[in-house]
């Protein structure tokens, strides 16, 4: 729970950062990865660069993580300097190599490293604060799932197989409540049943697949709000970030992560939860957002089910901080105890609050198709 400290200075001595090391913090965003800021001098300008230690017991092939990373980025650098941007190192991640000319630093204690270039003059917003934000980040994303359409080469690495499975996520909840490891299981029995009661939700993208009605793509997996940089000063989407779980995937869990992450006001691990709902106006924004980037390609049963996956990636990613709370909080990175739990009320909720107004939002996209 305490967070880790490191090495910085001596991990940055491995790349060719660009001035003299300053100093490093910590960004404490993101469940996964330890993230730092990492400043150097350079002829009295500070230049700063991203450093970050990837979770390798999350990411198991590091490798082929980063072999997806620099096709993708490439890919979507040329595909932006062939579009004009004028900004390109602003608005696609730059992976900088080691010394050696490798993607990644493995350390003295196993850990693996690398380095991006920091993108200045940007946040990143854990709660969706306007309409304007949501259609923005949901053009972000789109744009990238547009990009990635013709990724010239082989299928990219699934860098964790079966990530967006609900099949899979929903038996290794069934599994962590029976093994009950950190014996928790007997004071969640209402959020168990919770998720036990909505188990057929699980199969159903996954049919559609399988009958060939939804067709596999390159996606992002991980769209939470917090994975998309705006412009401090225009407020607009500009680099869509986290890029390691992009992987084959479908177009719908892109779009469903955007729903549980880009509509309800209050944060993930809110404990008041009367605070937790699906906004209209904002959903609204994200169809709208979203379809303007990819309505040229997408098909019409993957745009029939965006309201669906909205409440599909909150009951998976819901069962997720679930099993996790029950087997020890060993997944998600916490800063509290209970915290996962409090994650998964909110996604109960939020799914509780997508299933009031389903056919309403189904309505909504069908507007806009
Ligand atoms: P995690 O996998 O742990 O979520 P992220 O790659 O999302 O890690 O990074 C965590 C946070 O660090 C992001 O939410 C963002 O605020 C910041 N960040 C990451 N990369 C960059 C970058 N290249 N430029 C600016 N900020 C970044
Ligand atoms: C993790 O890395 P981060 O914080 O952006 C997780 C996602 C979850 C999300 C929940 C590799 O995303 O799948 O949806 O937390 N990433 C991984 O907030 O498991
Ligand atoms: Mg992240």
């Amino acid at each position: 729970m305490t967070p880790p400290t490191h090495d910085v200075k001596s991990v940055a001595s491995h790349f060719p950062l660009l001035g003299d090391f300053l100093n490093a913090s910590p960004i404490s965003r993101g469940h996964i990865n330890d993230t730092y800021l990492a400043t150097c001098a350079q002829g009295g300008a500070r230049v700063r660069h991203v450093l970050q230690r990837v979770n390798h017991d999350i990411f198991k092939n590091v490798p082929g993580m980063m072999d997806n990373i620099e096709r993708v980025t490439r890919h979507s650098s040329a595909r932006l300097h062939a579009e004009g941007c004028g900004e390109v190192s602003r608005r696609v991640l730059t992976v900088i190599p080691t010394r050696g000319n490798q993607p990644f630093h493995r350390d003295d204690s196993g850990n693996f490293w690398r380095a991006f270039v920091f993108i200045e003059n940007t946040r990143s917003h854990d709660a969706i604060e306007s309409p304007r934000q949501a259609r923005d980040a949901a053009r972000a994303f789109g744009h990238f799932q547009k990009q990635l359409t013709d990724l010239p080469g082989e299928r990219l690495h699934e860098t964790i197989p079966g990530f967006h499975n609900t099949r899979h996520r929903f038996d290794a909840l069934q599994k962590a409540v029976a093994e009950d490891r950190a014996g928790r299981a007997a004071s969640v029995r209402a959020e168990i049943d919770f998720f036990q009661r909505r188990e057929p939700l699980a199969d159903v993208l996954l049919d559609l697949l399988a009958r060939g009605e939804i067709p596999e793509r390159v996606t992002h997996n991980d769209t939470k709000l917090n994975n998309v940089l705006f412009d401090e000063t225009s407020g607009e989407a500009i680099c869509v970030i986290d890029l390691d779980t992009v992987m084959p995937g479908l177009a719908l869990y892109d779009f469903g992560d955007m729903v549980r992450t880009a509509t309800s006001p209050a944060l993930e691990d809110e404990r008041d939860l009367s605070k937790v709902w699906m906004q209209m106006p904002m959903f609204e924004a994200l169809v709208s957002g979203y379809l303007e980037s990819t309505g040229g390609f997408l098909n019409e049963a993957e745009k029939a089910h965006l309201a669906f996956s909205g409440k599909l990636i909150t009951f998976e990613i819901g069962a997720r901080f679930l099993a996790d709370y029950l087997q020890g909080d060993v997944y998600f990175k916490i800063h509290r105890p209970g915290q996962n739990l409090d994650r998964a009320r909110t996604q109960m909720r939020l799914v509780e609050s997508i299933e009031e107004q389903e056919e309403a939002m189904r309505k909504i996209v069908e507007r806009y198709r």
